[in-house]
Protein backbone atom coordinates (compact mmCIF):
# COMPACT_ATOMS: atom_id res chain seq x y z
CA UNK A 1 0.00 0.00 0.00
CA UNK A 2 1.74 3.40 -1.00
CA UNK A 3 1.57 5.57 1.62
CA UNK A 4 1.81 9.84 1.81
CA UNK A 5 3.58 11.51 4.67
CA UNK A 6 1.74 13.93 6.27
CA UNK A 7 -0.21 16.20 4.66
CA UNK A 8 0.07 19.89 5.10
CA UNK A 9 -2.44 21.25 6.50
CA UNK A 10 -3.96 22.22 3.59
CA UNK A 11 -5.34 18.86 2.87
CA UNK A 12 -6.93 18.57 5.92
CA UNK A 13 -9.87 21.53 5.23
CA UNK A 14 -10.39 20.03 2.11
CA UNK A 15 -13.52 21.65 0.42
CA UNK A 16 -16.04 19.16 -1.43
CA UNK A 17 -14.39 18.39 -5.06
CA UNK A 18 -15.53 19.42 -8.29
CA UNK A 19 -17.10 16.92 -9.94
CA UNK A 20 -14.28 17.13 -12.51
CA UNK A 21 -11.63 16.27 -9.69
CA UNK A 22 -14.48 13.53 -8.14
CA UNK A 23 -14.47 11.52 -12.02
CA UNK A 24 -10.74 11.96 -12.58
CA UNK A 25 -9.81 10.63 -8.79
CA UNK A 26 -12.49 7.57 -9.49
CA UNK A 27 -10.54 6.73 -12.97
CA UNK A 28 -7.01 7.73 -11.21
CA UNK A 29 -8.10 4.57 -8.16
CA UNK A 30 -9.38 2.28 -10.95
CA UNK A 31 -6.56 2.72 -12.86
CA UNK A 32 -8.54 3.41 -15.99
CA UNK A 33 -7.11 6.56 -16.12
CA UNK A 34 -5.38 7.26 -19.56
CA UNK A 35 -2.23 8.87 -18.30
CA UNK A 36 0.48 10.42 -21.16
CA UNK A 37 3.90 11.37 -20.81
CA UNK A 38 5.37 14.40 -22.94
CA UNK A 39 9.39 13.70 -23.65
CA UNK A 40 10.53 10.24 -23.63
CA UNK A 41 13.93 10.97 -22.41
CA UNK A 42 16.01 9.32 -19.20
CA UNK A 43 12.88 10.86 -16.93
CA UNK A 44 10.30 10.27 -18.93
CA UNK A 45 10.67 6.78 -20.31
CA UNK A 46 11.07 5.18 -16.58
CA UNK A 47 7.88 6.87 -15.55
CA UNK A 48 6.27 5.45 -17.84
CA UNK A 49 6.93 2.32 -17.98
CA UNK A 50 6.38 2.37 -14.22
CA UNK A 51 2.61 3.56 -14.80
CA UNK A 52 2.38 0.88 -17.11
CA UNK A 53 3.59 -1.56 -14.67
CA UNK A 54 1.19 -0.61 -12.43
CA UNK A 55 -1.48 -1.30 -14.91
CA UNK A 56 -2.21 2.59 -16.55
CA UNK A 57 -2.71 2.92 -20.13
CA UNK A 58 0.53 4.97 -20.57
CA UNK A 59 0.81 7.39 -23.84
CA UNK A 60 4.06 8.58 -24.28
CA UNK A 61 4.57 11.76 -26.49
CA UNK A 62 8.00 13.25 -27.90
CA UNK A 63 8.89 15.30 -30.77
CA UNK A 64 11.64 12.45 -31.84
CA UNK A 65 10.60 10.18 -34.36
CA UNK A 66 13.13 7.82 -33.76
CA UNK A 67 12.07 7.25 -29.89
CA UNK A 68 9.00 7.23 -31.01
CA UNK A 69 9.67 3.65 -32.77
CA UNK A 70 12.11 2.53 -30.94
CA UNK A 71 9.43 2.21 -27.91
CA UNK A 72 6.70 0.91 -30.36
CA UNK A 73 9.25 -1.93 -31.18
CA UNK A 74 9.80 -2.44 -27.59
CA UNK A 75 13.63 -1.51 -27.34
CA UNK A 76 14.45 0.68 -25.05
CA UNK A 77 17.29 3.45 -25.49
CA UNK A 78 17.29 4.52 -21.60
CA UNK A 79 20.05 2.84 -19.42
CA UNK A 80 17.52 2.78 -16.53
CA UNK A 81 14.46 1.00 -18.96
CA UNK A 82 14.97 -2.87 -19.88
CA UNK A 83 13.72 -3.90 -23.64
CA UNK A 84 12.21 -6.72 -21.76
CA UNK A 85 9.89 -4.97 -19.51
CA UNK A 86 9.14 -2.00 -22.44
CA UNK A 87 8.49 -4.79 -24.25
CA UNK A 88 5.89 -6.59 -22.36
CA UNK A 89 4.21 -3.46 -21.54
CA UNK A 90 3.77 -2.62 -25.57
CA UNK A 91 2.91 -5.89 -26.05
CA UNK A 92 0.19 -6.10 -23.26
CA UNK A 93 -0.93 -2.49 -25.19
CA UNK A 94 0.05 -0.83 -22.02
CA UNK A 95 2.23 1.58 -23.83
CA UNK A 96 2.32 3.11 -26.78
CA UNK A 97 4.32 5.96 -28.39
CA UNK A 98 3.38 8.98 -30.68
CA UNK A 99 4.78 12.05 -31.92
CA UNK A 100 1.52 13.77 -32.26
CA UNK A 101 0.37 16.05 -29.08
CA UNK A 102 -3.09 16.19 -30.54
CA UNK A 103 -2.83 12.19 -28.40
CA UNK A 104 -3.28 15.03 -25.29
CA UNK A 105 -7.18 15.27 -25.84
CA UNK A 106 -7.89 11.47 -24.99
CA UNK A 107 -5.72 11.31 -21.88
CA UNK A 108 -6.88 12.07 -18.29
CA UNK A 109 -3.38 13.40 -17.00
CA UNK A 110 -0.01 14.26 -18.24
CA UNK A 111 3.51 14.55 -17.02
CA UNK A 112 5.68 16.71 -18.79
CA UNK A 113 9.39 15.88 -18.70
CA UNK A 114 10.98 18.15 -21.27
CA UNK A 115 14.81 19.22 -21.13
CA UNK A 116 15.08 22.33 -19.08
CA UNK A 117 18.57 23.63 -20.47
CA UNK A 118 20.37 27.12 -20.07
CA UNK A 119 20.93 29.61 -22.70
CA UNK A 120 24.44 30.57 -24.02
CA UNK A 121 24.08 33.46 -21.44
CA UNK A 122 23.14 31.29 -18.57
CA UNK A 123 19.85 32.48 -18.64
CA UNK A 124 16.83 29.48 -18.49
CA UNK A 125 15.90 28.01 -21.57
CA UNK A 126 11.86 26.95 -21.12
CA UNK A 127 10.89 27.03 -24.73
CA UNK A 128 10.23 23.25 -24.31
CA UNK A 129 8.50 23.57 -21.73
CA UNK A 130 6.46 26.29 -23.60
CA UNK A 131 6.16 23.88 -26.67
CA UNK A 132 4.64 21.01 -24.75
CA UNK A 133 2.19 23.66 -22.82
CA UNK A 134 1.34 25.15 -25.90
CA UNK A 135 0.20 22.13 -27.59
CA UNK A 136 -1.21 21.37 -24.79
CA UNK A 137 -3.52 24.15 -24.63
CA UNK A 138 -4.92 23.40 -28.14
CA UNK A 139 -6.19 20.26 -26.49
CA UNK A 140 -7.22 20.60 -23.38
CA UNK A 141 -9.98 19.28 -22.03
CA UNK A 142 -12.36 19.43 -18.24
CA UNK A 143 -11.32 16.73 -16.43
CA UNK A 144 -7.72 16.55 -16.82
CA UNK A 145 -4.10 16.96 -14.38
CA UNK A 146 -1.25 18.24 -15.82
CA UNK A 147 2.17 18.33 -14.23
CA UNK A 148 5.35 19.68 -14.87
CA UNK A 149 8.22 17.65 -13.87
CA UNK A 150 11.43 19.52 -15.45
CA UNK A 151 13.77 21.31 -13.00
CA UNK A 152 12.81 24.79 -13.25
CA UNK A 153 12.67 28.34 -11.37
CA UNK A 154 10.18 28.48 -8.29
CA UNK A 155 7.14 30.24 -10.20
CA UNK A 156 7.20 28.41 -13.66
CA UNK A 157 4.27 26.47 -13.38
CA UNK A 158 2.40 29.66 -11.90
CA UNK A 159 3.51 32.61 -13.96
CA UNK A 160 4.05 30.78 -17.20
CA UNK A 161 2.25 26.78 -17.55
CA UNK A 162 -1.13 28.83 -15.59
CA UNK A 163 -1.88 31.35 -17.90
CA UNK A 164 -1.13 29.62 -21.22
CA UNK A 165 -3.16 26.56 -19.99
CA UNK A 166 -6.18 29.05 -18.65
CA UNK A 167 -6.20 30.60 -22.24
CA UNK A 168 -8.14 27.35 -23.42
CA UNK A 169 -11.38 29.24 -21.04
CA UNK A 170 -11.15 26.28 -18.74
CA UNK A 171 -10.16 27.34 -14.60
CA UNK A 172 -7.46 25.28 -12.93
CA UNK A 173 -9.18 23.47 -9.83
CA UNK A 174 -12.13 23.29 -11.87
CA UNK A 175 -11.98 22.38 -14.84
CA UNK A 176 -8.06 21.05 -15.13
CA UNK A 177 -5.53 20.78 -12.71
CA UNK A 178 -2.23 21.74 -12.31
CA UNK A 179 0.51 20.49 -9.92
CA UNK A 180 4.56 20.54 -10.24
CA UNK A 181 6.51 17.51 -9.13
CA UNK A 182 10.49 17.75 -9.43
CA UNK A 183 11.95 14.80 -10.96
CA UNK A 184 14.92 13.16 -8.76
CA UNK A 185 16.01 10.08 -11.18
CA UNK A 186 19.56 9.50 -10.59
CA UNK A 187 19.94 7.56 -14.24
CA UNK A 188 21.98 3.88 -13.50
CA UNK A 189 21.59 4.29 -9.52
CA UNK A 190 19.92 0.73 -9.01
CA UNK A 191 19.02 1.03 -5.18
CA UNK A 192 17.00 4.46 -5.81
CA UNK A 193 14.75 4.31 -8.68
CA UNK A 194 11.51 5.88 -9.96
CA UNK A 195 9.64 3.99 -8.01
CA UNK A 196 11.76 4.50 -4.10
CA UNK A 197 12.56 7.65 -4.34
CA UNK A 198 10.09 10.10 -2.83
CA UNK A 199 7.92 12.24 -4.86
CA UNK A 200 7.38 15.51 -3.67
CA UNK A 201 3.95 17.50 -5.10
CA UNK A 202 3.18 21.06 -5.19
CA UNK A 203 -0.27 22.09 -6.46
CA UNK A 204 -1.85 25.18 -7.82
CA UNK A 205 -5.01 24.57 -5.74
CA UNK A 206 -5.34 21.91 -2.88
CA UNK A 207 -7.56 19.56 -4.92
CA UNK A 208 -4.80 19.98 -7.57
CA UNK A 209 -2.35 18.73 -5.32
CA UNK A 210 -4.60 15.87 -3.54
CA UNK A 211 -5.06 14.59 -7.35
CA UNK A 212 -1.34 14.89 -8.28
CA UNK A 213 -0.80 13.18 -5.39
CA UNK A 214 -3.38 10.71 -5.83
CA UNK A 215 -1.81 9.66 -9.07
CA UNK A 216 1.87 9.02 -8.07
CA UNK A 217 0.87 7.08 -4.86
CA UNK A 218 -0.53 4.18 -7.54
CA UNK A 219 3.47 3.75 -8.25
CA UNK A 220 5.36 5.59 -6.25
CA UNK A 221 6.16 4.24 -2.42
CA UNK A 222 6.49 7.71 -0.56
CA UNK A 223 4.60 11.03 -1.95
CA UNK A 224 5.25 14.25 0.02
CA UNK A 225 2.71 17.24 -0.67
CA UNK A 226 3.70 20.58 -0.16
CA UNK A 227 1.59 23.46 -0.01
CA UNK A 228 2.74 24.96 -3.76
CA UNK A 229 4.13 24.40 -7.00
CA UNK A 230 6.97 27.09 -5.96
CA UNK A 231 7.92 25.32 -3.13
CA UNK A 232 7.98 22.29 -5.04
CA UNK A 233 9.96 23.98 -7.75
CA UNK A 234 11.90 25.16 -5.13
CA UNK A 235 12.97 21.91 -3.27
CA UNK A 236 14.73 20.62 -6.04
CA UNK A 237 16.82 23.19 -6.62
CA UNK A 238 17.69 23.65 -3.09
CA UNK A 239 18.78 19.92 -3.44
CA UNK A 240 21.02 20.56 -6.78
CA UNK A 241 22.60 24.20 -5.25
CA UNK A 242 23.53 22.32 -1.86
CA UNK A 243 25.71 19.71 -4.19
CA UNK A 244 27.12 22.81 -6.23
CA UNK A 245 28.15 24.85 -3.10
CA UNK A 246 29.62 21.74 -1.15
CA UNK A 247 31.81 20.39 -4.34
CA UNK A 248 32.87 23.96 -4.76
CA UNK A 249 33.68 23.76 -0.67
CA UNK A 250 36.01 20.82 -1.63
CA UNK A 251 37.66 22.34 -4.01
CA UNK A 252 38.36 25.20 -2.42
CA UNK A 253 39.54 23.35 0.41
CA UNK A 254 42.24 21.00 -2.36
CA UNK A 255 43.12 24.31 -3.69
CA UNK A 256 44.10 25.42 -0.18
CA UNK A 257 45.59 22.71 1.30
CA UNK A 258 47.63 22.01 -2.06
CA UNK A 259 49.21 25.16 -1.29
CA UNK A 260 49.83 24.06 2.76
CA UNK A 261 51.30 20.90 1.30
CA UNK A 262 48.84 18.89 2.99
CA UNK A 263 46.55 16.09 0.79
CA UNK A 264 42.89 17.13 0.99
CA UNK A 265 41.73 13.33 0.06
CA UNK A 266 43.43 12.17 3.40
CA UNK A 267 41.69 15.03 5.04
CA UNK A 268 38.42 14.35 4.19
CA UNK A 269 38.61 10.94 4.30
CA UNK A 270 39.14 11.56 8.21
CA UNK A 271 36.89 14.09 8.58
CA UNK A 272 34.72 11.63 7.25
CA UNK A 273 34.99 9.78 10.64
CA UNK A 274 32.82 12.06 12.30
CA UNK A 275 29.36 10.28 12.92
CA UNK A 276 27.18 13.52 12.41
CA UNK A 277 27.30 17.26 11.24
CA UNK A 278 29.59 16.50 8.32
CA UNK A 279 28.71 14.93 4.81
CA UNK A 280 31.74 14.06 2.40
CA UNK A 281 31.94 16.25 -0.55
CA UNK A 282 35.20 15.78 -2.99
CA UNK A 283 37.12 18.01 -5.16
CA UNK A 284 37.75 17.16 -8.85
CA UNK A 285 38.72 18.70 -12.26
CA UNK A 286 35.45 20.97 -12.40
CA UNK A 287 31.21 20.34 -12.52
CA UNK A 288 29.97 18.38 -14.88
CA UNK A 289 26.46 16.80 -16.44
CA UNK A 290 23.45 18.44 -17.25
CA UNK A 291 21.99 18.89 -13.54
CA UNK A 292 24.36 20.61 -10.95
CA UNK A 293 25.73 22.81 -13.28
CA UNK A 294 22.46 23.95 -14.50
CA UNK A 295 20.13 23.99 -11.78
CA UNK A 296 21.69 26.56 -9.84
CA UNK A 297 21.53 29.07 -12.76
CA UNK A 298 18.04 28.88 -12.77
CA UNK A 299 17.33 29.85 -9.07
CA UNK A 300 20.39 32.44 -9.11
CA UNK A 301 18.17 34.43 -12.58
CA UNK A 302 14.92 34.40 -10.64
CA UNK A 303 16.28 35.11 -7.40
CA UNK A 304 18.39 38.50 -8.98
CA UNK A 305 15.08 39.48 -11.13
CA UNK A 306 13.22 39.87 -7.16
CA UNK A 307 16.14 41.48 -6.13
CA UNK A 308 18.22 39.17 -4.16
CA UNK A 309 21.90 38.62 -4.48
CA UNK A 310 22.56 34.62 -4.17
CA UNK A 311 26.25 35.40 -3.96
CA UNK A 312 27.19 32.10 -1.93
CA UNK A 313 25.99 29.85 -5.10
CA UNK A 314 26.86 32.21 -7.79
CA UNK A 315 30.34 32.61 -6.06
CA UNK A 316 30.27 28.45 -5.38
CA UNK A 317 29.77 28.56 -9.63
CA UNK A 318 32.53 30.62 -10.28
CA UNK A 319 35.04 28.32 -8.42
CA UNK A 320 33.63 25.21 -9.84
CA UNK A 321 34.08 26.74 -13.14
CA UNK A 322 37.62 27.28 -12.86
CA UNK A 323 38.69 23.99 -11.81
CA UNK A 324 39.63 23.17 -15.29
CA UNK A 325 41.66 26.38 -15.69
CA UNK A 326 43.36 25.21 -12.14
CA UNK A 327 44.18 21.76 -13.65
CA UNK A 328 45.75 22.70 -16.58
CA UNK A 329 48.19 25.07 -14.41
CA UNK A 330 48.70 22.21 -12.32
CA UNK A 331 50.03 20.38 -15.37
CA UNK A 332 52.17 23.16 -16.48
CA UNK A 333 54.07 23.80 -13.18
CA UNK A 334 54.24 19.69 -13.00
CA UNK A 335 55.97 19.75 -16.18
CA UNK A 336 58.26 23.24 -15.54
CA UNK A 337 59.73 21.12 -12.58
CA UNK A 338 61.12 19.00 -15.10
CA UNK A 339 61.96 21.58 -17.16
CA UNK A 340 59.42 20.77 -20.28
CA UNK A 341 57.16 23.52 -21.61
CA UNK A 342 53.71 22.48 -21.80
CA UNK A 343 53.90 23.69 -25.50
CA UNK A 344 54.86 20.34 -27.12
CA UNK A 345 54.33 18.12 -24.69
CA UNK A 346 52.23 15.07 -25.09
CA UNK A 347 49.39 14.60 -22.49
CA UNK A 348 46.96 11.83 -21.98
CA UNK A 349 43.44 12.55 -20.77
CA UNK A 350 42.36 9.11 -18.26
CA UNK A 351 38.48 9.31 -18.24
CA UNK A 352 36.22 12.44 -20.78
CA UNK A 353 33.05 12.30 -19.27
CA UNK A 354 31.33 13.55 -16.42
CA UNK A 355 31.52 11.65 -13.61
CA UNK A 356 33.10 7.90 -13.56
CA UNK A 357 31.36 4.52 -14.99
CA UNK A 358 28.89 7.02 -17.40
CA UNK A 359 29.31 7.61 -21.06
CA UNK A 360 28.04 11.39 -20.54
CA UNK A 361 30.18 13.73 -21.58
CA UNK A 362 27.54 16.57 -21.12
CA UNK A 363 29.64 19.93 -19.13
CA UNK A 364 32.47 17.36 -18.88
CA UNK A 365 35.38 19.60 -17.25
CA UNK A 366 37.88 16.68 -18.59
CA UNK A 367 36.88 18.11 -22.04
CA UNK A 368 37.63 21.66 -20.63
CA UNK A 369 40.88 20.51 -18.71
CA UNK A 370 41.77 19.30 -22.52
CA UNK A 371 40.70 22.20 -24.43
CA UNK A 372 42.77 24.15 -22.40
CA UNK A 373 46.00 22.14 -22.76
CA UNK A 374 45.68 22.10 -26.24
CA UNK A 375 44.80 25.78 -26.77
CA UNK A 376 48.03 26.28 -24.69
CA UNK A 377 50.35 24.25 -27.52
CA UNK A 378 50.12 20.43 -26.12
CA UNK A 379 48.86 17.93 -27.48
CA UNK A 380 46.53 15.75 -26.53
CA UNK A 381 45.18 12.51 -26.02
CA UNK A 382 42.34 10.38 -24.58
CA UNK A 383 41.47 6.77 -22.98
CA UNK A 384 37.65 6.18 -22.31
CA UNK A 385 36.03 2.89 -22.54
CA UNK A 386 32.76 4.45 -22.98
CA UNK A 387 33.20 7.54 -25.39
CA UNK A 388 34.81 6.54 -29.05
CA UNK A 389 35.57 10.44 -30.20
CA UNK A 390 35.51 13.72 -28.72
CA UNK A 391 35.96 17.05 -30.74
CA UNK A 392 39.19 19.33 -28.86
CA UNK A 393 38.91 23.13 -30.14
CA UNK A 394 37.69 21.79 -33.54
CA UNK A 395 39.81 18.66 -33.86
CA UNK A 396 38.10 15.54 -33.73
CA UNK A 397 39.60 13.21 -31.43
CA UNK A 398 39.63 9.26 -31.09
CA UNK A 399 39.54 7.28 -28.05
CA UNK A 400 43.16 5.17 -27.66
CA UNK A 401 43.65 2.36 -25.75
CA UNK A 402 45.50 2.60 -22.14
CA UNK A 403 48.47 0.52 -22.62
CA UNK A 404 52.56 0.23 -21.13
CA UNK A 405 53.53 1.86 -24.33
CA UNK A 406 51.23 4.65 -24.48
CA UNK A 407 51.48 5.89 -20.92
CA UNK A 408 55.29 5.01 -21.50
CA UNK A 409 55.60 7.70 -24.60
CA UNK A 410 53.44 10.45 -23.18
CA UNK A 411 54.55 13.53 -20.67
CA UNK A 412 52.03 13.43 -18.52
CA UNK A 413 49.18 11.23 -17.26
CA UNK A 414 46.00 13.42 -16.16
CA UNK A 415 43.23 11.32 -14.08
CA UNK A 416 40.02 13.16 -15.35
CA UNK A 417 37.66 10.93 -15.16
CA UNK A 418 37.84 7.62 -12.42
CA UNK A 419 36.05 5.05 -14.84
CA UNK A 420 36.71 2.02 -12.91
CA UNK A 421 37.73 -0.45 -16.11
CA UNK A 422 40.77 1.05 -15.98
CA UNK A 423 44.26 -0.45 -14.77
CA UNK A 424 45.71 1.62 -12.22
CA UNK A 425 47.77 -0.48 -11.45
CA UNK A 426 49.63 0.20 -15.25
CA UNK A 427 49.43 3.64 -14.63
CA UNK A 428 51.47 3.64 -11.89
CA UNK A 429 53.86 1.60 -13.48
CA UNK A 430 54.47 2.97 -17.19
CA UNK A 431 53.16 6.45 -15.95
CA UNK A 432 55.92 8.85 -16.17
CA UNK A 433 54.23 12.10 -14.75
CA UNK A 434 50.79 11.85 -13.01
CA UNK A 435 48.31 14.23 -12.30
CA UNK A 436 45.48 12.20 -10.42
CA UNK A 437 42.53 15.12 -9.76
CA UNK A 438 40.02 12.31 -8.43
CA UNK A 439 42.41 10.00 -5.55
CA UNK A 440 41.43 7.35 -7.93
CA UNK A 441 45.12 6.32 -7.01
CA UNK A 442 44.83 6.01 -3.26
CA UNK A 443 45.57 2.33 -3.25
CA UNK A 444 48.72 2.85 -4.50
CA UNK A 445 52.23 4.19 -3.17
CA UNK A 446 54.42 6.40 -5.40
CA UNK A 447 56.06 9.35 -4.09
CA UNK A 448 56.12 11.59 -6.98
CA UNK A 449 52.44 11.49 -7.86
CA UNK A 450 50.77 15.10 -8.19
CA UNK A 451 46.92 14.87 -6.32
CA UNK A 452 44.68 17.53 -6.71
N1 LIG B 1 31.27 16.01 -8.26
C1 LIG B 1 32.41 16.43 -7.60
N2 LIG B 1 32.51 16.18 -6.27
C2 LIG B 1 31.52 15.53 -5.58
C3 LIG B 1 30.36 15.12 -6.27
C4 LIG B 1 30.26 15.36 -7.61
O1 LIG B 1 33.32 17.01 -8.19
O2 LIG B 1 31.68 15.31 -4.37
C5 LIG B 1 31.13 16.31 -9.68
C6 LIG B 1 30.95 15.08 -10.53
O3 LIG B 1 32.20 14.57 -10.94
C7 LIG B 1 30.15 15.63 -11.71
C8 LIG B 1 29.30 16.72 -11.08
O4 LIG B 1 29.95 17.07 -9.85
O5 LIG B 1 31.01 16.20 -12.67
C9 LIG B 1 27.87 16.29 -10.80
O6 LIG B 1 27.95 15.08 -10.10
P1 LIG B 1 26.68 14.46 -9.27
O7 LIG B 1 27.21 13.36 -8.43
O8 LIG B 1 25.91 15.52 -8.62
O9 LIG B 1 25.84 13.71 -10.40
P2 LIG B 1 24.68 14.19 -11.34
O10 LIG B 1 25.01 15.38 -12.15
O11 LIG B 1 24.28 12.96 -12.06
O12 LIG B 1 23.53 14.65 -10.33
C10 LIG B 1 22.38 13.89 -10.21
C11 LIG B 1 21.35 14.78 -9.55
N3 LIG B 1 20.07 14.14 -9.66
C12 LIG B 1 19.00 14.88 -10.02
O13 LIG B 1 19.08 16.06 -10.29
C13 LIG B 1 17.71 14.18 -10.09
C14 LIG B 1 21.68 14.99 -8.09
O14 LIG B 1 20.55 15.59 -7.42
C15 LIG B 1 21.98 13.70 -7.41
O15 LIG B 1 22.31 13.95 -6.05
C16 LIG B 1 23.15 13.05 -8.12
O16 LIG B 1 22.69 12.74 -9.45
C17 LIG B 1 23.58 11.77 -7.40
O17 LIG B 1 23.60 11.80 -6.15
O18 LIG B 1 23.96 10.84 -8.12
Amino acid sequence: MEHRVEAVSMLRNQTESPEAARELKEKIRERSAKVGVVGLGYVGLPLAIEMAHRGFQVTGIDLVKAKVDSVNSGVSYVLDVASEALQSAVSAARMRATQSLAAVEGLDTLNICVPTPLRKNKDPDLSYVIAAVEAIRIHIRPGQLIILESTTYPGTTREVVLPILEESGLRVGHDFFLAYSPERVDPANATYTTRNIPKVVGGITPHCTEIACLLYEQFIQTVVPVSSTDCAEMVKLLENTFRSVNIALANEMALTCHSFGINVWEVIEAAKTKPFGFMPFYPGPGLGGHCIPVDPYYLTWKAKMNGCEPRLIELAGHINNQMPAFMVQRIADALNERRKPLKGSKILGLGVTYKRDTNDIRESPALQVLEGLREKGAAVYFCDPYVRSIVVRGETLKAIELTPNLLQSMDCVAILTDHSAFDYSMVVKFGSMILDTRNALKGFSRSDLNLL
